[in-house]
């Protein structure tokens, strides 16, 4: 494949089908088999929403809702296994549980995130955020959103290298929608490429997103999977090496098509 399929696996209660605090792990495994069986080549498990009026997990929640999956997954499948967090307590033990990849929506920027990835010794996705989930989406504004968004990435990749993380280790990603007006995320998916420049791997994460609701004139998430796909095909093309999607069969198809013409 031409680039790596991340499947998004959320142990959050709220997206679970019952909608209460209650959540299955045996539901969280099958859903992990399903996207592994779809082709995923990485599982990012998640058990905090960052959606802008969700409400803070502390770390012991966080824990007890990823610790578990991790374990049994670690167990079964040698597909490698991504913990979304922010939380240090969590990626220290979603590592020693078996996770081999921190993607940190806040680029490691919580105290102690540092240190404790740079002591994991594992790979870390830096994304970039502006705000935080509950104010980011209010005003978004950028000088030159390209340019901002590189000299982020430029002090946290010194940030870093000083606390003793190898630059080997490290996967760059803009954040779409992530204090990001809808221009902003087109000039984003337009102008990938040239946050090619660091020579480190990109990650993109559109899948489902507002923003292609809005390319395909304001619709609902249950209807954006084609142009989830469309959205992780141009990524590719511009030089994404991991999308991060929902809906892996379907991506996996399109990234096919595109792998036999480049
Ligand atoms: C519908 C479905 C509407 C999903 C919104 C959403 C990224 C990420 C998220 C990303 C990386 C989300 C954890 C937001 N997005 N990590 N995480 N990059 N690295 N929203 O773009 O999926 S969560």
């Amino acid at each position: 494949m031409i680039a790596k399929i991340m499947g998004v696996l959320n142990v959050t209660p709220d997206s679970f089908s019952d909608g209460g605090q209650h959540f299955d792990i045996a539901d969280a495994i099958q859903k992990a088999q399903c996207l592994i069986d779809q082709g995923a080549d990485i599982i990012d498990i998640g058990g905090e929403s960052t959606r802008p009026d969700a409400k803070p997990v502390s770390f012991k929640d966080e824990l007890v809702r990823v610790i578990p999956v991790i374990k049994t997954l670690a167990e079964t499948t040698d597909v490698p296994i991504s913990i979304d967090t922010s939380k240090p307590e969590v990626m220290l033990q979603a590592v020693e549980s078996g996770a081999s990849m921190i993607n940190d929506v806040c680029a490691l920027r919580v105290n102690g995130a540092l240190e404790t990835a740079s002591e994991l010794g594992v790979d870390v996705c830096l994304m970039h955020m502006q705000g935080v989930p509950k104010n980011m989406q209010l005003s978004p504004v950028y000088d030159e959103v390209i340019e901002d968004i590189k000299h982020f990435f430029a002090g946290r990749i010194e940030a870093c290298i000083s606390a003793g993380i190898s630059e080997s280790k490290l996967i760059l990603d803009p954040g779409f929608g992530f204090g990001k007006t809808y221009e902003h995320n087109l000039e984003i998916l337009r102008c990938f490429d040239e946050f090619k420049s660091f020579g480190l791997p990109l990650l993109a994460g559109m899948s489902r997103k507002t923003m292609i609701g809005q390319m395909l004139g304001d619709r609902d998430v249950s209807t954006r999977v084609t142009g989830s796909v469309a959205g992780a095909i141009i990524a590719v093309q511009n030089g994404a090496d991991i999308v991060r999607v929902h809906d892996v069969e379907e991506t996996k198809d399109g990234l096919m098509v595109l792998g036999s013409v480049s």
